[in-house]
């Protein structure tokens, strides 16, 4: 390990599309397991953004909601994640994400929620953008960014598909990381 490390992790609901913006941001296609079926990232899974050692590290993370594993698995996978959390000394931020089309859950805004209180920075970012039909586009944004009661400018629109907003994102990464230099 580095001597210093600074991490960003990626937060959500299972199946929002977390390893695929992992992807997408690192411009491969498999690097971070994906599926269709939630549930696909039972670990938790950390990138180095290059060069290596340089101590800047991706999170990927297990996602909560609705994957379909036994009640006993979805527990530690809770823990796992809360702990991860709350004790890593050297995450700095998250990025938490929502779903367009599905909007923020009831989950999603529980986990904002307990975000605030450890006093945790986190930066929202709506994924499979691609998928909100242009004529709703406008409507679904405003939906979605009064249920998370922050103003629409707070809210990064992206698609690991089509690439949209890919670019941003992964400005706002590199200057997170760089302000720690
Ligand atoms: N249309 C569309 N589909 C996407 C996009 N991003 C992810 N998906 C699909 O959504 C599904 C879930 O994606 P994952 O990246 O595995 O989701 P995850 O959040 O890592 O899920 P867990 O690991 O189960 O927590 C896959 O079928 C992806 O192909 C997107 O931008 N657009
Ligand atoms: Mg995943």
């Amino acid at each position: 390990m580095p001597d210093r490390v600074l991490e960003l992790a990626i937060v959500g609901r299972s199946n929002v599309g977390k390893s695929s913006l992992i992807n997408a941001l690192a411009n491969r296609k498999k690097l971070a397991k994906t599926s269709k079926t939630p549930g696909a990232t039972q670990l938790i899974n950390v990138y180095e953004l290059s060069p290596e050692g340089s101590g800047h590290w991706l999170v990927d993370l297990p996602g909560y909601g609705f994957a379909k594993a036994p009640k006993q698995e979805l527990e530690r996978w809770r823990r796992m994640i809360e702990e991860y959390l709350m004790e890593s000394k050297s995450l700095g931020g998250t990025i938490v994400l929502i779903d367009s089309l599905v909007g923020p859950t009831e989950l999603d805004l529980q986990m904002v929620d307990w975000l605030d209180h450890i006093d945790l920075p986190y930066r929202f970012v709506a994924t499979k953008s691609d998928k909100v039909r242009s004529s709703k586009s406008s409507k679904r944004r405003q939906e979605l960014t009064s249920k998370l009661g922050v103003d629409k400018s707070d809210v990064l629109w992206v698609s690991a598909d089509s690439g949209s907003g890919i670019p941003q994102l992964r400005s706002e990464i590199v200057n997170y990381f760089g302000s720690d230099d």
